[in-house]
């Protein structure tokens, strides 16, 4: 079984993997730092890092020394016992994001999950919403994962088709659209007890709202009593700039969804907090998961963390990311296959000048993989590029070079 190609490794998975997902065709098998290298030795920068869930790089050392050292003392003992980690880590992250309880879970959707569990309930014996009858309002073009409940408010055909019938009680409002979201709230808010919101919308492609669209959307549920619940899974944790993309605008959430980039990578950990008066409201045997707040999951997640703040990602993110988008509007006013960039710290898009059913994009991601650098398009006309935060100037005048060389190169 050694020694395998890479087209045998993707014949294998074509044959006896679910065929879920449409991979660039290569091969990882080791990763360091910004970079990964293919079964065949090649080595490339990576400009999606897990769909930034290695903001920290590759097998960050500090974060592996520490999930060896825990492994080798204890990883899970389930929440029917205290575990010598959880609390520790409780209180760094409650401390760390400005919450009074933290409820720790495994993945995004999960956190998600917990998110409307927790809004439904407030909603009820809080707010005072007739049972059955409360709202959640969420943005048209959001990602939030993928369970039966959350793909029931998206948009996405794809997503969605086929997986009916879907949960009831979620009301979609244009993204970026504080009018609408105003005249919503004016018309069903006593019955609404939570607005969930992605403070960049990523699979979308990348969409930045306006500056203020956040902080008044965040007043907008002060005044009526609602819930303001950033999905920060893909945008915070350092990628835009700021520890929180939120944090752009000075805002608190009332719930915050972290995950992903919150172990690194190494280890699949996510978490909702807020204050007493709201996560009060779960008790015993309400909610919960066997691996939720396991030790392994805590001391990854805390020596995570520590990284970020002791190498300084967010300011590394918010500089490098203001170079890469002006070395791109370079490139933009060079090749006509490029029509705009945007994103915030190191979350940016390309938008390529091609419809979005072309395969403009997808082909060019094809030929940036040739000369050594990985990126994934989205939504068709649309790359996302998102590389680890650990990144030096150097290697991202590297990066520049290389996508200059493809485009120069590039015959569609
Ligand atoms: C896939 C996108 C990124 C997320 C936000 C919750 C979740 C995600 C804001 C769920 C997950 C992923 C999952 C991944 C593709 C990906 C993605 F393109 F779909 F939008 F990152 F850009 N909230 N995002 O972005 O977290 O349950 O996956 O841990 O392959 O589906 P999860």
């Amino acid at each position: 079984m050694t020694n395998q190609t890479s087209q045998q490794l993707i014949a294998l998975e074509e044959k006896y993997g679910a065929h879920n997902y449409h991979p660039l065709p290569v091969v990882l098998e080791k990763g360091e730092g910004v970079y990964v290298w293919d079964v065949e030795g090649k080595r490339y920068y990576d400009f999606l890092s897990a769909y930034s869930a290695v903001n920290q790089g590759h097998s960050n050392p500090r974060i592996i020394a520490k999930l060896k050292e825990q492994a080798d003392k204890l990883t899970l003992t389930s929440r029917a016992f205290y575990n010598a980690e959880l609390g520790k880590y409780e209180e760094f992250m409650t401390n760390l994001f400005g919450f009074d309880k933290i409820l720790p879970m495994n993945t995004g959707a999960e956190a998600v999950e917990t998110a409307l569990k927790l809004a439904r309930k407030w909603g009820y014996e809080k707010k005072g919403i007739p049972v059955g009858e409360a709202i959640i309002v969420v943005c048209k073009d959001n990602f939030h994962g993928r369970t039966t409940t959350i793909i029931s408010f998206s948009n996405d055909e794809d997503a969605r088709r086929h997986f009916d019938p879907y949960t009831a009680g979620f009301t979609a409002v244009e993204y970026n659209d504080t009018e609408a979201l105003k005249a919503l709230f004016q018309e069903k808010g006593k019955n609404i007890c939570g607005f969930l919101v992605e403070p960049i919308q990523g699979e979308a492609g990348v969409n930045v709202p306006s500056e203020g669209y956040l902080t008044a959307c965040k007043a907008l549920c002060t005044e009526h009593n609602i819930l303001f619940i950033a999905d920060e899974i893909q945008t915070g944790i350092a990628r835009t700039g700021k520890m929180l993309a939120i944090d752009h605008e000075g805002i608190q959430a009332d719930v915050l969804v972290l995950g992903k980039a919150l172990s690194g990578g190494a280890y699949p950990v996510s978490a909702v907090l807020a204050n007493d008066d709201i996560m009060e409201v779960i008790q015993p045997g309400q909610h919960g998961s066997t691996y939720g707040g396991n030790s392994l999951a805590c001391a990854v997640a805390r020596e995570a963390l520590q990284v970020v703040l002791d190498d300084k990602l967010a300011d590394n993110a918010e500089r490098l990311g203001k170079v890469f988008r002006s070395e791109l509007e370079k490139l933009i006013e060079q090749f006509p296959l490029f029509k705009s960039v945007r994103g915030k710290g190191l979350l940016n898009a390309l938008l390529i000048n091609d419809t979005p059913e072309s395969e403009t994009a997808w082909n060019f991601c094809l030929a940036m993989k040739d000369n050594g650098l990985l990126a994934k398009p989205t939504h068709g006309n649309i790359i996302r590029f998102a590389p680890p935060l650990v990144m030096t100037d150097d290697q991202l005048a590297d990066c520049i070079a290389i996508i200059q060389k493809t485009a120069a190169e590039f015959k569609s």
